[in-house]
């Protein structure tokens, strides 16, 4: 490698930019075809790096991949013929290719495949652990990898990472359709900045994340805040070598062609309408008869994903509507479709898009689309014109194209018409702007672009505020009294080294107050601690305690409550607290809490922490206790059916009657696994926040960075105008 390690860029992604076959025994290394790999090749080769992707074939131990450029270092991923049928051909292609398209009627939805996807997204996330270590960026790109970043964030929390998704993201009502929609989005977020072709695109995405998680989103700034990480999300419009396909076109050999021709170049894939193009060529040969004989389409068509079911149909649709439109128009010395299955040279390709009189692009949907780019750069004798599909994501800049909806058959046709007679200074005149303006955003443009954005300093979101809990809250609460739930330790109280000395801050201590002074506010404090320890802590007047993770309760209106398992449990709690402590493990602190315990491993040596928790666990089994995970701790928990959620509705239920429901609002907050059963217990019946944890899924309404955020929910809850027409208590 000629530079230094450090500086160099880590790029992830599905394909290699050479894919192997094996023919007869030996490796045969090709191009990979394909508009990402034709943007990152140059961007890598000038950059220097690591790539690291997918072979397209299995290696032998031993075997070396070929190199391609002494600059970019060649990492395979091997996958297994299973992992290329469930992950590649089936998640990746079957389910969000045609889902992020806006074509679910296409989209199989296999939860085999979604565990295929999630592994071999974790084994991307394994082969990119070391590199990540010691580049400085690792860029993860599209779709075949949504779910790669999450695992690296953990692996190592420092590292730079960014997402650049090379296809559309699909409005909020289409992409709620994926059932891991949550999951996909989660581990996108994982990155710091993330990338998409269009403003429309971020537009859709920073939708989802607010909506399906309950995220911060600031549009205008576009920022997500999920728990405590927050990513960058903008737009940077892909461009072209714009300088390398403007040579070619001058290079190539020119011959006078015998007719006019319009030119499809496209992988041969169902998003790109080759078919709907070939019956608006044909619909163009009906309305206007003085272009037969005259004009030619040439649709290239670079054969792709050829095992996929939905592929080998559209290629039989492609012939078949080839074969009618030349068999009803064609003469014996003319050919109205010329149709290639193969890829050409680029010197080949370079000629055909200069020659061409028109460029038909026509996809049914497009993250970008490059031909329509590459056609206007190798424009350099006499312009042709761009007929454009409005829902390729080029079409937003492209403006001077003829623009068109590609399933309107007849507009099509009349915008092949209207192009083949466009006088030459109207076709200068369009194509002028956008050649201008792709020599100028070129890939180089591009990606200058993304990784500044990508290395600049880390921007934490603002933090929330009262306007904000305003916007959510405010009208939930208006005409209802508010029964109010809160965890302790890292929702009130910010976590510590030792878990006696948490303490809630002073502000949020008198915002507690105040909240709980009120008429139309009831307030209970929910907590893994003993019910001596925590109403010790709060020590607010007029609260009620629910400790022990709610085994025992005590409060106003609640008649005191402590299940009734929990006295049977208590002396088996106290031998589990020994067998702990026997383990001996340093640093270790096992606090006991009656019926439960939980053995706190903060202070351990951290490479000991595999090794503490895995004992420590085997312990608490053995004892008959349930495991629960918590911030650097398990919970032992005895195995009694009863979480905070089960104690949230007793509490409900015995204060305000059967109908609480329809009485007053709800809102619980809390910060671990042990609130996700108040959050599930309270789904659809009230509102719910989940404090820090960026990575974890949670069933919360929304996430909230840290307790300083709760300490302004208290402070807007204190403050809040008093219930309008408050429902009789
Ligand atoms: C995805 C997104 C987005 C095609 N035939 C030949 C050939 N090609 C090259 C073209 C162009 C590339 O393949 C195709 O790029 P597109 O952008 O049109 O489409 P996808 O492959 O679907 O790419 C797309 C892109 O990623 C980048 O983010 O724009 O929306 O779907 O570069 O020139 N190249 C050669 N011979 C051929 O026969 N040499």
């Amino acid at each position: 490698m000629p530079r230094d390690a450090a500086d160099t860029l880590v790029v992830l992604s599905n394909r290699l930019p050479i894919t192997l076959r094996r023919e007869r025994g030996t490796l045969r290394a090709e191009a990979s075809s394909g508009g990402l790999v034709s943007a990152l090749r140059p961007a890598l080769h000038r950059q220097g790096g690591t790539w690291i992707g997918w072979p397209g074939t299995q290696l032998k131990a031993g075997e070396r991949l070929p190199a391609v450029d002494p600059a970019v270092e060649l990492v395979p991923v091997p996958l297994s013929p299973t992992e290329v049928k469930r992950y590649y051909h089936g998640f990746s292609n079957r389910t969000l290719w045609p889902l992020f398209h806006s074509l679910p009627e296409r989209a199989v939805f296999d939860r085999r495949e979604w565990e295929s996807y999630e592994l071999v997204n974790h084994r991307f996330a394994d082969a990119a652990e070391e590199a990540c270590r010691r580049g400085q960026l690792v860029w993860i790109h599209d779709y075949h990898l949504l779910r790669t970043a999450a695992p690296l964030r953990e692996r190592v929390p420092a590292a730079r990472l960014a997402f650049f998704l090379h296809i559309p993201f699909p409005p909020f009502d289409l992409f709620r359709l994926l059932p891991w929609s949550r999951a996909v989005l989660e581990g996108v977020l994982a990155c710091d900045l993330l990338g998409f072709h269009s403003p429309g695109y971020v537009r859709n995405f920073l939708d989802a994340a607010e909506r399906l998680l309950g995220a911060r989103v600031d549009h205008r700034v576009g920022q997500v805040e999920l728990g405590d990480h927050t990513t960058r999300v903008a737009a940077f419009p892909l461009g072209i070598d714009y300088g390398a396909y403007e040579k070619l076109a001058h290079g190539a050999p020119r011959k006078t062609p015998a007719e006019r021709v319009i030119l499809g170049v496209d992988r041969l894939d169902y998003t790109k309408g080759i078919p709907e193009r070939i019956l608006a060529f044909e619909r163009f040969l009906e309305l206007y008869p003085e272009h037969r004989e005259r004009v030619v389409l040439i649709q290239l068509a670079v054969p792709s994903r050829d095992q996929v079911q939905a592929y080998q149909e559209q290629k039989r649709s492609i012939d078949e509507h080839v074969g009618r439109v030349n068999g009803r128009f064609g003469t014996s010395t003319w050919t109205p479709i010329r149709y290639l299955y193969r890829s050409v040279p680029p010197e080949r390709l370079s000629a055909l898009y200069r020659d061409a009189d028109v460029a038909l692009v026509t996809p049914l949907r497009d993250g970008m689309n490059l031909v329509a780019k590459e056609y206007v750069a190798c424009q350099v004798d006499e312009p042709g014109v761009l007929v454009l599909s409005r829902l390729a994501g080029a079409a937003e800049t492209m403006r001077e194209a003829l623009q068109v909806n590609p399933y309107d058959t007849d507009s099509v046709a009349e915008r092949l018409h209207q192009a083949l007679t466009m006088p030459e200074e109207d076709r200068r005149d369009r194509i002028a702007a956008p050649q201008a303006r792709e020599r100028r955003r070129n890939v180089n443009q591009w990606l200058d672009g993304f990784l500044s954005a990508a290395l600049e300093p880390r921007k934490r979101f603002r933090p929330t505020t009262e306007a904000e809990f305003d916007a959510w809250l405010g009208d939930y609460l208006r005409t209802r009294d508010l029964a109010l739930f809160l965890d302790y330790d890292g929702t009130l109280a910010p976590i510590v080294e030792r878990p006696d000395e948490a303490a809630i801050p002073a502000d949020t201590l008198d915002a507690l107050r105040r909240c709980a002074a009120r008429d139309d506010t009831d307030v209970t404090i929910v907590s893994g601690r003993g019910i001596g320890d925590i109403g010790a802590r709060v020590a607010v007047d007029g609260i009620t305690y629910a400790g022990n993770h709610g085994l025992e309760i005590q409060g106003p209106g609640v008649p005191d409550f402590v299940h009734t398992d929990v006295r049977h449990f208590q002396d088996e709690a106290a031998s589990l607290a020994k067998a702990l402590r026997a383990l001996r493990v340093r640093g270790a602190l096992v606090e006991e809490k009656g019926a439960s315990l939980t053995f706190h491993y903060r202070r351990v040596a951290k490479p000991q922490w595999p090794d503490a928790v895995a004992r420590a666990e085997a312990c608490i089994l053995e004892a008959g206790f349930q495991v629960r995970a918590a911030l650097c701790a398990i919970e032992a928990r005895p195995p009694i059916g009863w979480d905070k959620g089960h104690a949230v509705l007793h509490i409900l239920r015995t204060r305000y009657g059967p109908a609480w429901s329809q009485r007053l609002r709800v809102i619980y907050a809390g910060d671990d696994s042990t609130d996700e059963d108040a959050f599930r217990s309270l789904q659809g019946l009230g509102m719910s926040f989940r404090v820090g944890g960026a990575t974890s899924s949670t069933r919360a309404t929304r996430r909230l960075a840290s307790p300083e955020a709760i300490c302004t929910l208290l402070e807007w809850l204190a403050a809040r105008p008093p219930v309008a027409d408050a429902a009789p208590r």
